[in-house]
């Protein structure tokens, strides 16, 4: 069979001589019975175009990950369909009718949990099949669960085993669709057992979903499972339970024109071990920023209590900053606006005062006291459950 092959391709060859054909043919022979297929196939390409560079050649390696062979994955050359073939069993791929010249050898498998292990390899086809020997998937990257605790999130991922890892790249998104171009890019890791990170100053309410890439120098490796936690506190105002006196550093005091000041009640709270004090006409305004979400109903909730004349239209007023703008404004009424309210009132529920902000930025609060005595306790801010309306 082989002979016919080769008398075959003699007969039909127009420049080459005999004698160099068949010293070609022995020595293939020699080496191995792929090689001599090999060779008739690229003979067969250059018989019938007549020209060199339209020889073909077989590009063969196998696909090993974690020191075993992986099976039935796809390899291509060139991302070509007529250039791809499945891994064998032991993860063996052999792909024919490769032209000469420069081409790209591209592995991928993916996982149901979203990560992948990827690897392109660049080869130079010249008048020789090509054989690749072993390519090296990287385990996929493992990427543990998201673990929140107050505005931060820990992200931590498996080290892993390519030779030739360059870097990590930790990506961020509050939607699920998170790859390398609709995420954010929030770390770089270049030492390959630097596999944590912290990811602070996140916003209440949100929730964010984390991916991994693995880089080489020409490249992704892989790609990690997607990962996602919401931030859950539990007020959004520091020291909002006004239960220790150190709780009005974080706030501005204003003494008002009766020159009062505010403090911290351990006689009268509402819960705990104290409330605000504010005598008429004093004020309050938080000195650190809230980071919040725009276009985000938020819930601000407290208890008031209230004793002695009201000397304003309302009992009290706060208001919602972004720098110095007001963005949103709640009177404080037991009584309606403008009245005059006869009796004290004991603690009484106030709220939800809800809001929105539509730009960007952290706020602030300020509370302003009309009463002659006003306490303030259990001062919450909250993201409401739902979105509010563009
Ligand atoms: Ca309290």
């Amino acid at each position: 069979m082989k002979s016919e092959t080769r008398m075959s391709w003699t007969r039909r060859h127009p420049t080459l001589g005999r004698r160099r054909i068949l010293g070609s043919v022995w020595s293939c022979r020699l080496v191995a019975t792929a090689c001599w297929t090999a060779w008739a196939v690229g003979c067969g390409t250059n018989a019938s175009s007549g020209s060199p560079d339209a020889r073909a050649y077989r590009v063969t390696g196998a696909i090993v990950r974690g020191g075993a062979p992986v099976t039935g994955v796809a390899v291509n050359v060139d991302g070509a369909a007529n250039w791809t073939v499945l891994t064998d069993v032991q993860g063996r791929f052999d792909i024919a009718g490769v032209s000469a010249g420069a081409h790209t050898v591209g592995v991928s498998t993916s996982n149901d949990d979203g990560s992948f292990s990827e690897r392109r390899s660049s080869i130079q086809v010249t008048t020789a099949d090509v054989t690749l020997g072993d390519l090296v998937l990287p385990r996929p990257l493992a990427l543990g669960p998201a673990v929140s605790t107050a505005d931060q999130v820990q992200i931590a991922w498996e080290a892993t085993d390519a030779v030739d890892f360059r870097e990590y790249k930790l990506y961020r998104r509050d939607s699920p669709g998170i790859d390398e171009v609709a995420g954010e890019l929030i770390f770089v890791s270049t030492a390959r057992d630097q596999t944590t990170f912290l990811d602070t100053g996140l916003l209440a309410g949100k929730k964010y979903y984390y991916r991994v890439y693995l880089m080489n120098d020409l490249g992704r490796l892989g790609g990690s499972n997607i990962v996602s936690t919401t931030i859950d506190v539990a007020n959004l105002i520091p020291g909002g339970a006004f239960d220790d006196a150190a709780v009005l550093s974080g706030w501005t005091i204003e003494p008002g024109l009766q020159g009062g000041t505010v403090t911290i009640d351990p006689a009268a709270p509402h819960g705990g071990a104290g409330s605000l004090h504010m005598p008429n006409g004093t004020g309050v305004k938080l000195i650190q920023p809230i980071a919040i979400q725009t276009d985000v109903a938020y819930d601000l909730d407290l208890a008031l209590k209230l004793k002695g004349a009201r000397n304003n239209i309302d009992d009290g007023w706060i208001g919602v900053y972004q720098g110095d703008k007001i963005v949103a404004t709640f009177p404080l009424d037991v009584v309606p606006a403008g009245s005059v309210r006869t009796e004290d009132v004991d603690w009484v529920a106030v709220g939800p005062l809800v809001f929105s902000v539509t730009a960007e930025g952290a706020i602030t609060l300020r509370i302003i006291s009309y009463t002659d005595e006003m306490w303030v306790d259990d001062l919450t801010l909250l993201p409401h459950q739902a979105p509010a309306a563009p």
